[in-house]
């Protein structure tokens, strides 16, 4: 059970042992050695965030429905904090889950230094709902590590967000199968989403062009399930630094197909860019009968 009040930070009990939700009671009746390290460890000795070294600390880069799915993520060495930095283009609630057979602490920071909202499992999974992300498209963090501080291993974090309120159709350029569009990131979590429907069958081209020199695109694609196409949940498509062109080739996709083209500026970087969809139809070959 979670308090549905944005209380300070709540931790779950481990099953089979009963106490009281307030910590005024907590303090009041010691609790048992075991429980009362549990609450103290989960209450105090999380990392500030940012996480740097021993911790790891990665981007996600969340679909059009807020959402992120990482099934196959790992606490590699014991002790060790895995942390996520995340944002959402608009406001609303955000929950997040592990799922996996390794007991999980997890922990949700509303910026940097020291979290707002922390879980430990019951089983292997935790969960902490009822978030409420602001419209400051503030840097949120998560943190997640094993419950037992010796123990390594997989869980599957799962991210539950804001979806985007404003998805841009990619506008049809006059050449053929050209789809484009001309906006700018214009600040610091600043995410811009495009949709297009592809007109052919064959091979797709996404591409970013900065018009800035101190914009440092990323781009990924989603298709309209929210399943990433381009890049992943955790790393966009970046081969090119301030001011460079981002591209990628989807070959074998399929004519009326709707896909969703996330264009963010990597770290602090703004500015406006032009971003591209150009297909290029398959063309039939004979085959030849002996
Ligand atoms: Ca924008
Ligand atoms: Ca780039």
């Amino acid at each position: 059970m979670l308090p549905s009040s944005d209380a300070r930070v709540s931790t779950d009990e481990p099953r089979g042992v009963r106490c009281d939700k307030t910590r005024t009671t907590l303090r009041q009746n010691r609790l048992p050695m075991a429980m009362e390290s549990l609450e103290q460890r989960a209450l105090f000795s999380w990392p500030n965030a940012p996480f740097d070294t021993p911790n790891v600390q990665e981007v996600i880069y969340v679909n059009q429905r807020g959402n992120a799915d990482l099934p196959g993520e790992k606490i590699s060495s014991p002790g060790a904090v895995h942390g996520y930095e995340v944002s959402f283009d608009d406001d609303g609630r955000l929950s997040i889950y592990t799922r996996g057979s390794l007991r999980i602490e997890l922990a949700f920071y509303n910026g940097p230094g020291q979290p707002t909202r922390a879980n430990a499992a019951r089983s292997g999974n935790s969960s902490i709902k009822n978030l409420y992300v602001g419209p400051d498209k503030d840097t949120l963090y998560v943190a997640v590590r094993a419950q037992d501080p010796a123990a390594t291993g997989t869980y599957a974090l799962y991210i539950r967000g804001v979806g985007q309120n404003v998805v841009r159709p990619l506008n049809r350029a006059p050449k053929a199968n050209t789809f484009s569009s001309r906006t700018a990131v214009t600040g610091v979590n600043d995410t811009d989403f495009f949709s297009f429907t592809t007109s052919v069958t064959g091979t797709w081209t996404i591409s970013v062009k900065p018009e800035d020199n101190d914009l440092n695109a990323t781009l990924n694609v989603f298709d309209s399930a929210g399943n990433p196409v381009v890049g992943t949940f955790t790393r966009p498509v970046d081969a090119a630094g301030n001011g460079g062109n981002e591209i990628f080739t989807l070959t074998n996709v399929r004519a009326d197909t709707t896909y969703y083209v996330r264009v963010d500026g990597l770290g602090d970087s703004t500015g406006f860019y032009r971003v591209y969809a150009r297909g290029a139809p398959v063309v039939a070959t004979k085959v030849r009968r002996r």
